[in-house]
């Protein structure tokens, strides 16, 4: 990405008061905007816009006039990258029949905030990260001070991000250690906090709840404890010495092994609340995960649990409590039906958690564009019902920053969305090739439709027609319908989800005869996911557990619908790999088109192995041919 330095830099005008943020605007566009000789950066309390910016551009002769108005720094930053981003995708330039002769337009974000959680431990390792160690380099940063290669890359990192909007970061893992608390990690913290505050990032941490005990500090981490909570308002107050503008912390308690207040037979809202009024006084806020399983509900199915588990605290949370929850009730599957719990609690403020990271799609070997997925995410929960976005990111210290080439749209996507989730996945994805390649037209609309199409195509080569967890153990990579173990959770085990047996496949989460999930949804969804004959199709397999030889829509058989699914999963990768292989390469530079080709045939490999692992699996129960 980016534009080339330019020899003659323009120039700037500044009608605002310095300030690191302007600054930064200014420095971007003198580098990197080549569309006229002058730009105007205006600041005016008066407009009102939060975050949000005017634009005004004019193309005269043969340069654009442009200028951005906004009430805050990060407004004025917002609009100049904006601006950038409108000439790098040709929406502004000075040739060309597409392009506008005039801009006037106001841009204001639709979610307040736009998070990234960075799942990133202490070590450097990254939970789910598949591109490369974590950016924070822990050990380059002491005594107050830090290498020049970090802080240039950390910078980076917020610029990146600041491009598009984001606003907010947790810089660790949900499964934290008590350590990311101490002096001398806080000390660290303070700093990368400092380099994040001028493109308008907020820094967050994710904390152990049972922090002061594991430290050796308090007795118990039991959240009624005097002690305990003494120990909290201690904490918050130097976190908040150090780093004034801090966010809060995110909380992940009794799940999966992780501490919480359950282990004191305390809520989840009591655990939550202590936490708050540790906060509140600086402005603080606790993000608590609603993604809980195993506890309390265990032997409900798992995609039930965390409703009931919340439902009955909705109204018992302090007001700066926020729940965060995935987009799905079970785990960032390649597809399933929206999470239910945001329609049901109306008193507790919420953010909806994406999974930018590609941990059951592929990783970062394979070619998928989640806008769709996320597109269809808000299509069922309003934008209006979340009070922020979050998205485990994808961002390592690989060059690339992403691994998979490809990947780095899903951070691009991801961010546009937290703006503006109306903006299309097709639109995202012409802004992003635009700018990550120069591609004539006609190649980025072939692109264009790759990438429109490879979430469909990895639902279709993973686990077509609402089947769901059938991943290899533990790493998530690669099919094993037949995984099962003993000793592990059963929710751990794919055959606790596909239910596979002589007469058909699926869960059975009816009224009637399952588990009763359905009852979970508003209507009109609780009625048609529940009734066989209305569920769609798509998610057919998640709601029913159907007769192999049930009849499809399209009049086949399921079981050859299932095939079909498989093998169109596969002959969509093979298309796409055709594509990049035979008509990309006069385009693109010769490594980076290396490695995309690398990438998809091993992605081809990859989808014929999903298909034939499971039709064959399937087939010992089916007893049907595979057509
Ligand atoms: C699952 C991941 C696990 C995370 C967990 C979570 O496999 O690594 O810790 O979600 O979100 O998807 O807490």
């Amino acid at each position: 990405m980016g534009t080339p330095v330019l020899s003659n830099p323009c120039t700037v005008v500044i009608k605002a008061p310095t300030s690191p943020t302007v600054d930064i605007a200014r420095q971007e566009l003198e580098s990197h905007w080549s569309l006229g000789s002058r730009v105007s950066l205006v600041l005016n309390k008066k407009l009102r816009l939060g975050e949000g910016y005017r634009i005004i551009a004019k193309r005269k002769g043969t340069s654009y006039e442009a200028a951005v108005h906004a009430s805050r720094p990060i407004g004025l930053l917002y609009g100049a990258y904006d601006l950038l981003r409108m000439q790098n995708s040709g929406t502004l330039a000075l040739h060309g029949s597409h392009a506008n002769t005039a801009v006037d337009k106001v841009e204001r974000p639709v979610f307040p905030t736009r998070m990234l959680n960075h799942w990133d431990n202490l070590d450097g390792s990254i939970e789910r990260g598949y591109a490369g160690k974590s950016i924070w380099k822990w050990e380059q940063i002491s005594n107050g001070t830090m290498t020049e290669t970090l802080r240039s890359r950390i910078q980076q990192y917020a610029a990146a991000n600041a491009s598009l909007g984001i606003n907010a970061s947790v810089l660790n893992n949900v499964n934290a250690s008590p350590k990311m608390l101490t002096r001398e990690y806080l000390d660290k913290v303070k700093l990368i906090a400092d380099i994040l505050r001028p493109y308008g990032i907020t820094t967050y941490l994710s904390i152990n709840f049972a922090t002061p005990m594991a430290l050796g500090d308090t007795k118990t981490a039991d959240p009624l404890d005097k002690d305990v909570a003494k120990w909290w308002k201690k904490k918050a107050k130097e976190v908040y010495s150090l780093i004034p503008d801090f966010g809060g912390f995110l909380v992940k308690a009794n799940s999966e092994g992780q501490p919480g207040p359950g282990d004191y037979q305390r809520t989840h809202a009591e655990g939550a609340n202590m936490l708050a009024d540790a906060v509140k006084s600086y402005g603080g806020k606790i993000i608590w995960r609603s993604f809980v399983y195993g506890a309390n509900h265990k032997n409900e199915d798992r995609v039930k649990q965390s409703l009931s588990e919340f439902k009955p605290m909705d109204g018992k949370f302090r007001p700066n409590v926020i729940l965060q929850s995935k987009n799905g009730p079970l785990d960032f599957q390649p597809r399933e039906p929206f999470a239910p719990i945001f329609m049901h609690l109306k008193k507790t403020p919420q953010y909806g958690e994406l999974q930018i990271t590609q941990e059951y799609l592929g990783q970062s070997k394979h070619l998928v564009y989640l806008a769709p997925m996320w597109k269809e995410f808000f299509s069922f929960v309003h934008p209006s019902l979340m009070q922020g976005i979050a998205a485990v990111a994808n961002i390592g210290d690989d060059a690339n920053w992403c691994g998979h080439p490809f990947s780095q749209a899903n951070w691009y996507a991801f961010g546009r969305l937290a703006w503006n989730p109306e903006l299309s996945s097709e639109e995202i994805a012409d802004e992003w090739l635009r700018q990550t390649f120069s591609m004539p037209d006609e190649a980025i609309a072939t692109m264009k439709s790759v990438m429109m199409e490879s979430r469909e195509a990895c639902v279709n080569y993973m686990m077509p027609l609402g089947l769901h967890h059938i991943f290899k153990f533990d790493h998530h990579y690669g099919p094993e319908p037949d995984g099962f173990k003993a000793d592990y959770p059963l929710e751990w085990c794919p055959v606790y989800y596909h239910r596979a047996d002589s007469i058909g496949v699926g869960f059975d989460r009816t009224v009637a005869t399952g588990s009763g999930a359905t009852a979970q949804y508003p209507e009109p969804y609780a009625s048609e996911y529940d009734n066989i004959a209305t569920c769609p199709e798509e998610y057919l397999l998640w709601f029913h557990h159907v007769p192999w030889t049930y009849r499809m829509k399209s009049g086949k058989t399921l079981w050859q619908e299932l095939c079909d699914k498989y093998n169109a999963g596969v002959a969509t990768v093979r298309n796409h790999r055709y594509i990049w292989h035979y008509k990309m390469k006069p385009y693109v530079d010769a490594e980076r088109w290396q490695h995309v080709d690398t990438l998809l045939n091993h992605q081809l490999d990859n989808a014929r192995e999903w298909r034939n692992v499971c039709l064959d699996y399937f087939q010992t129960f089916s007893k049907l041919p595979v057509e």
